[in-house]
């Protein structure tokens, strides 16, 4: 059995989970893999144990551990991992071109907002609301409007997904729908993404990091 490792935690406001093993717990969920999830405390991301350390050698969150490959860690890298081993539903586009356009997009997707924007706005989340240094996820948001959306507005244009299909380009979105589903960011300026974003969160592997979902309720609870 797949062991995903994360950081989930249960707040009033919502379910609060790691962006970058969200865009991995999505992907075991389009592909019906069976798996479970070891919810790793989010102070040991920081503290740096040395459990979690032989696991992934910068110590962070998410990843795999396999029973034939050993540990796969970083989040884009095991996505592709587990398209290679379970090939069905593919989540990749054919041929060089289309597959050089995901990569380029799920790497915009992660450097832009993941690393980039969204932390602004979602580490502060996990803080209570009275914490929250509103300025600082302000400027997150603007980011996101100066660059990230920009951007993704013009790439999902005409499209229905990233690469017209559902792919591994989608799984970083999938985590900033969570992120604004909470946050719940004005995004009339960014109709396309709008929409876009709704779609994702229409899929029924959102239900496994959507903030609504109890932890209690979670995929991967087995
Ligand atoms: N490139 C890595 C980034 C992983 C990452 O930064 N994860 C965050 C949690 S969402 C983390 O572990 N942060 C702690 C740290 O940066 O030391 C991936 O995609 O898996």
């Amino acid at each position: 059995m797949l062991v995903l490792a994360t950081t989930e935690r249960e707040y009033p406001w919502g379910t609060l989970r790691s962006t970058n093993a969200s865009k991995v717990k999505v992907i075991l969920e389009e592909k019906g893999v069976p798996y479970t999830m070891e919810r790793l405390r989010p102070g040991d991301l920081w503290k740096k144990p040395e459990s979690i350390l032989a696991k992934h050698p910068l110590g962070k969150v998410p990843y795999l551990e396999t029973e034939e490959d050993g540990v796969i860690h970083d989040s884009t890298v095991i996505n592709e991992y587990l398209d290679d081993k379970y090939p069905a539903p593919p989540l990749r586009p054919q041929g060089v071109s289309p597959v050089a356009r995901m990569r380029m997009l799920e790497n915009f997707g992660d450097e832009a907002f993941l690393v980039g924007d969204l932390p602004k706005i979602w580490m502060p989340i996990w803080s209570k609301p009275e914490d929250r240094n509103e300025s600082a996820m302000e400027e997150g948001r603007q980011g996101l409007r100066n660059r990230g959306l920009p951007y993704i507005e013009k790439q999902i244009e005409g499209r229905e997904y990233l690469c017209d299909d559902f792919s591994l380009a989608d799984a970083p979105f999938m985590a900033v729908a969570m992120v604004l589903e909470v946050d719940g960011m004005d995004l009339s300026q960014f109709p396309n993404t709008a929409a876009y974003l709704d779609r994702l969160r229409a899929r029924d592997s959102y239900q496994s990091i959507s903030p609504k979902t109890s932890l209690d309720d979670s995929a991967g609870n087995n």
